[in-house]
This record gives structure tokens, sequence and C-alpha cells, in this order.
């Protein structure tokens, strides 16, 4: 079923929309918009902006996003603005009930900080990221296209009546339906950031048409969102089609790999999807200045270069990723890996190129390994070993 790797290359199409860079989370967010930016950039002098066409559309519509929000909800991130927000002691309340907006840090610093915070023109910007993922999702469903690239989407954790980590509206969610109505039966799910793709998996608990799989960071009751135990397998008729593997913090290609490939190539066999969505958040890579997992850009295309291996079309998408030189480095190269070409190590002279310093303005960075040894080995063998388990409950 597998092709050979590299196997004839693929038609893409890819999104990026120069306003959304500009959005700024706030002077002290870890959330920085312009790394698409850079990625786009980065992209383009490598030369393979040539190689793919370009989405060019309108921003996604209210109506677009009733498909994961209620009409409350979107009413709400359409009319909020930072002026309201300071000013409107009512509109502080009803941003907080769908948690927008600051609260006082819990580290009792006494600043007001938000994961969520009232910016300016939000309500565009949701929009142009999820016109994004949709446009990309309809280009699949078209069938002219086999694989369709949006690094501004990713948005995973944004629930139905409220926003969450970093995260306002669910882009993936607006996608994977838009495929469902276009022409697939069945669309897996796949998510490597490091944090828990809960609002995906929330949003699919009882359809059996689509499977999450989530791959993250967990160190039982502490990272973010804290959900995405290995037992979570979803509910009733949709049981076992969602699976969430929990890593330790310190894992690295080796080891994500044991348990990626294999669980993967197990899933294809099982759900036997008729088209994939892959949610690339990179701050699964070592040295992300929020997460702890450890993977290389090499280890991380990895994953984008097996599920190319399938013959199913494929939707790319953005997600996490903090430290923004290494966010830029690997969806480049991913974008790269996606149309089926090699591109040298080192980095081209371009607009954004200073940023590359600390990497020796190499693609492939070098990051001291932080994983902390035998401990996690075991542990990993029974996390394979579960959701294994999990997966024979699938084959009939
Ligand atoms: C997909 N981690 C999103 C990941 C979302 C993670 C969190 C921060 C953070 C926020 C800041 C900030 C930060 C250094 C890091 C429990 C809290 C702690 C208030 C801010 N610096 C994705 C969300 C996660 C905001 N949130 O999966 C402003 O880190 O852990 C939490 C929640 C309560 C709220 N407080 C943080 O990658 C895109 N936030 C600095 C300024
Ligand atoms: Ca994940
Ligand atoms: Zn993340």
């Amino acid at each position: 079923q597998q092709h050979a790797d590299g196997g004839g290359k693929k038609r893409v199409c890819y999104y990026y929309d120069p306003r959304i860079s500009y959005v700024d989370y706030g002077e002290k967010h870890e959330m920085v918009p312009h790394r698409v930016a850079m990625t786009h950039g980065l992209v383009k002098s490598y030369g393979l902006l040539d190689l793919m066409d370009r989405l060019r559309v309108a921003p996604a519509t209210k109506e677009d996003l009733l498909l994961a929000h209620s009409e409350d909800y979107l009413n709400l991130l359409r009319d909020l603005t930072p002026a309201a927000y300071d000013n409107d002691e009512a509109t502080r309340k009803r941003a907080a009930e769908h948690r927008l907006g600051s609260v006082p840090d819990e580290g009792g610093s006494g600043c007001l900080i938000s994961d969520n915070p009232v910016i300016e023109d939000l309500w565009d910007y949701c929009l142009r990221y999820a016109g994004g993922s949709l446009a990309a999702a309809r280009a699949l469903a078209s069938g002219r296209y086999e694989i369709a690239i949006n690094w501004s989407g990713g948005m995973h954790h944004a629930c139905e009546d409220k926003a969450s980590g970093f995260c306002y509206v669910n882009d993936i969610v607006v996608a994977i339906k838009a495929l469902l109505v276009g022409r697939f039966e069945r669309v897996l799910y796949v998510d490597i950031d490091a944090h828990h793709g809960d609002g995906v998996e929330n949003a699919f608990l009882k359809e059996s048409r689509v499977m999450t799989v989530s791959f993250h960071q967990y160190d039982g009751k502490k990272f973010f969102p804290r959900t995405g135990d290995v037992k979570d397998v979803g509910a009733t008729e949709a049981m076992y089609r969602t699976l969430n593997v929990p890593l330790d913090p310190g894992t690295g290609d080796v080891r994500y790999h044991k348990l990626f490939q294999p669980i993967m190539e197990r899933v294809m066999d099982v759900f036997r999807p008729d088209a994939v969505v892959l949610q690339c958040g990179a701050d699964s890579l070592a040295g992300d200045r929020i997460a702890g997992l450890g993977l290389s850009v090499r280890g991380h295309g990895k994953c984008v270069r097996f599920l190319c291996g399938y013959d199913l079309p494929l939707l790319l998408l953005g997600g996490g990723g903090y430290t923004i030189n290494h966010v830029a480095s690997c969806w480049c190269y991913e974008t790269a890996v996606a149309i089926g070409k090699e591109i040298p190590d080192d980095i081209p002279h371009h607009e954004y190129d200073k940023y590359y310093q600390s990497q020796g303005y190499k693609l492939h960075y070098h990051e001291a390994d932080r994983s902390n040894g035998k401990a996690q080995t075991k542990h990993m063998a029974e996390v394979k070993q579960r959701v294994m388990e999990h997966l024979d409950q699938l084959s009939d």
C-alpha cells in the first residue's frame, strides 16, 4: 500500500497571507505569527514557490466558522475590540466567559497576562487563518491537488464555545468537516504538536468517520492542556477512533519514531482513511521555548514524509512552535518534503537570514540532547502496547 520514498511528484498548493504575520499577541506572548512570514521567506528563497500553486482566497465567513463554533461565540469574536475590552466591564465579563482576555498571573507576579488576549483585528485574523485551511481542504476535495499546505493554521485547542491555548477558532475542525462533505468518507487526523490536540479530539469524539491521533508531551497532570492520557479512547459508536500517545519530556527522534511509525502503519491498516490531515506543530522540536520534546527537523519531517508515502490527499497545517527560527526551518523543510525536492542545508541569503545566525545559517540546526536516559524506555513500551491494544479493537 505504501509507495516507495519520493515515488512520483505530487501536485501541491500553498496558502500564505502576509496580513496574518503582522498579528501581535502582545509584547511578552510566546505566539509569534511573524514566524509564518519567516517560513514564507525561506520557502521563497529556496525557490519552492515556483513548484507549487499559491491559493489566493477570500477570508472565511462567519457561516463557514459555524461548522465548528456557536453563533454566540462567533458574534463575540467579531465584535470584540481592545478598546471595548479595556473600557467596558460587561464586555470583559462576557469575554472571560469564553476564556478571552487577561487573568491575574497564577505565579503571583501581579501582572495581567493572557493565553488568549483580546488583540487588534482579532476577527480578521481568525477569518484569514481559518479561510486558508478551508480553501486547502476544498482544493483537496476538488481533486486538483494531492497536498495542500497552510502553515498559519493548526489551531487545535479552540472549542465550540471558547478560546484556549492561543487558539480562537478551530480551523482544523472546519477543514475536516469540509473534507467530509467534500467527497471523503473517512478522514484521519494526526497531531504532532507537543500539546494534546484536545479541541479536535472533542469535536469528533462521537464521529466514526473521523479518527484522531495525537502524540504529545504528557507528564501526569502538569503540561497543558493536561488531557490526552493513553486510556482516553473516545465514546460509544466512535470508540477507539480517538488515540492518544503520551510522551515523556525529552523524547527525541529515535524514541518518537519507535512509536510513530508502527502506530501509524496500524492506524492506516485498520481505519483506511480517504484523506489525512496532519497538524505539524513545531513545538515538538528540540530547543522549543515552551515544550520539552527533542525532535530534530529531520525527525519532525519524517512524520510528514511517512504520511506522504501513502497515496492519499494530505492537508498539512501549522500549529505551535515557539523558537521561531527553528519553526521556519522545519516548515520550510516540510514544504520541500511535500514537493519532493531536496534542498541544501545552507540557508540562502534573504530578508530574514539574520534570524538563523544562532544555528550557523544551517536548516538542520543542532541542539544539545536533553533526553533523560533509560528511565522512559519501559514506559514508552507500555504506551505502545496500550495503543496497539486499542487498535486491535478496531480491526475486523
Ligand atoms: C497550539 N504555556 C498552543 C499551546 C498553548 C499553551 C501556556 C504559556 C505562556 C503564555 C503567555 C506567556 C507563556 C512562557 C505557556 C495554565 C496557564 C498558564 C496565563 C498566561 N508565556 C499550541 C498554553 C499554556 C502569555 N497555558 O498547542 C502571555 O509561557 O499552561 C497554560 C495555562 C494559565 C494561564 N497562564 C499561563 O502550541 C498553537 N501558556 C507570556 C505572555
Ligand atoms: Ca499533539
Ligand atoms: Zn503546542
